[in-house]
């Protein structure tokens, strides 16, 4: 019987390292002098003053602690507060496919194989810097792999839903090897104006190889992936609305209509019991009592939301161990979010051990996959 195994992950971190402090402190010179200069609009009532942000805040609403960025001068300028990347030739490497392929490396490495034996690559993310030629496929090139690849785009849900694409081309025999790449940078999308949402996010990419393995074959640590389950529901309550049509559209839209914005309590009261109940019911469908699940991979948005849906899952009060949190080092890197937590968090679980990675965000959309380690 052929199954679909995950041979390795990788992982890249920008070197831009930013604090809770650093971060509030530009952010509170910059509204403050936006303050002073709308002083007047805000004295006739025709605009709301800035608030400040608050370090303490942050930690204690989010669990975000810090962040990684592409480009850490540019998002603490205060004059500036975005990212600043030089503009880079067509026959450069693009900045996503760089990202991906540092990360894929790093996964290729892991699992012994190199590029030219992969068949099938998809990148999934929330943001990609193009419509075409695909970054999947500038990465397919740059390792000289086969087959076919392409991106696809299901917000903070694209890597569970990338995984379940390609497990399906598995085990359908369309390819015999696999890489899933989400390359975030969604400080590029990040509104660091304003003080709800400048905290939220940072950058990195994560890598999996996955490969379909005949039982009785294969080496190394490997994951067998024992079924995967995607959902959608369609909310407002997070929006990003930059697109091609954006330089059509008449009236133009406001700048921060296209960067990320959400209603960050509704999302976090709506989501929460229908991740808790997917999973229950993801798992009960498979036939995996939820007291043998070792570990939970989640989506990492919220620490509270990641302790809500772990303990209303479990029925318990979960250790840190069973549903490790990245927030405090990474915040909210999107759709690599739960992959980085599985990367970094799979130590002290053994050979028969089962465990979900799981994934949630806009649409709304969900994701899970159910796992259980087949080799040390
Ligand atoms: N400092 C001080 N005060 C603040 C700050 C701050 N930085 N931010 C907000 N406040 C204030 C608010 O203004 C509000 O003040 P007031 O009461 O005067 O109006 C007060 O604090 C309370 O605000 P909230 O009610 O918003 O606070 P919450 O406790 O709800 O916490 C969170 C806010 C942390 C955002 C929380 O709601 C949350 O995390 N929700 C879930 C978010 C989530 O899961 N989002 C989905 C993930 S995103 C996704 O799917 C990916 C999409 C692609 C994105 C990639 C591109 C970037």
């Amino acid at each position: 019987m052929t199954r679909v195994v995950i041979k390795g992950t990788g992982l890249f971190t920008p070197s831009g390292s930013i604090t809770n402090d650093e971060l509030v402190e530009s952010l509170s010179l910059a509204s403050g002098r936006w303050n002073e200069a709308h002083a007047a609009e805000i004295a006739r009532g025709e605009c709301a003053a800035r608030d400040l942000p608050s370090a303490k805040f942050i930690l204690r609403a989010s669990g975000v602690g810090h962040r990684y960025v592409m480009d850490k001068q540019g998002v603490l300028d205060p004059a500036r507060q975005r990212p600043r990347f030089p503009r880079r030739d067509e026959d450069a490497i693009s900045i996503q496919a760089e990202i991906a392929l540092a990360a894929a490396n790093g996964a290729l490495e892991a699992a012994g194989v190199a590029g030219r034996d992969l068949d099938a690559i998809v990148v999934g993310c929330s943001n990609l810097q193009r419509p075409y030629p695909a970054v999947a496929i500038e990465v397919q090139a740059a390792l000289g792999a086969g087959g076919f690849a392409y991106d696809m785009n299901v917000a903070c849900s694209s890597a569970t839903f990338a995984i379940q694409n390609v497990v399906d081309a598995l085990r359908n025999g369309h390819a015999r090897r696999a890489l899933v790449l989400n390359p975030e940078i969604t400080s590029a999308h990040t509104n660091f104006e304003l003080r709800e949402f400048h905290f939220i996010f940072g950058d990195a990419c994560t890598a999996l190889v996955l490969e379909a393995e005949e039982e009785g074959s294969g080496s190394g640590e490997a994951w067998e992936i024992l079924d995967t389950r995607l959902v959608t529901r369609f909310s407002n309550n997070i929006r990003n609305d930059a697109g091609f049509l954006n330089r059509c559209e008449e009236p133009p839209r406001a700048p921060h209509e296209l960067l990320f914005r959400q209603h960050g309590r509704q999302v976090a009261s709506e989501v929460c019991p229908m991740v808790a109940e997917h999973l229950r019911r993801h798992l009960a469908d498979a036939g995996i009592p939820v007291e043998r699940v070792r570990r939970l991979w989640l989506h990492q948005a919220n620490l509270n939301m990641n302790r809500t849906i772990a303990k209303t899952l479990l029925g318990r009060e979960v250790l840190p161990e069973e549903a490790p949190v990245i927030l405090d080092e990474y915040a909210n890197t999107s759709s690599a979010g739960s992959v980085i937590a599985f990367h970094k968090h799979r130590d002290g679980l053994r050979a028969g051990d089962h465990a979900v990675l799981c994934s949630f965000g806009a649409g709304y959309s969900i994701g899970s996959v159910l796992l259980r380690k087949l080799r040390d």
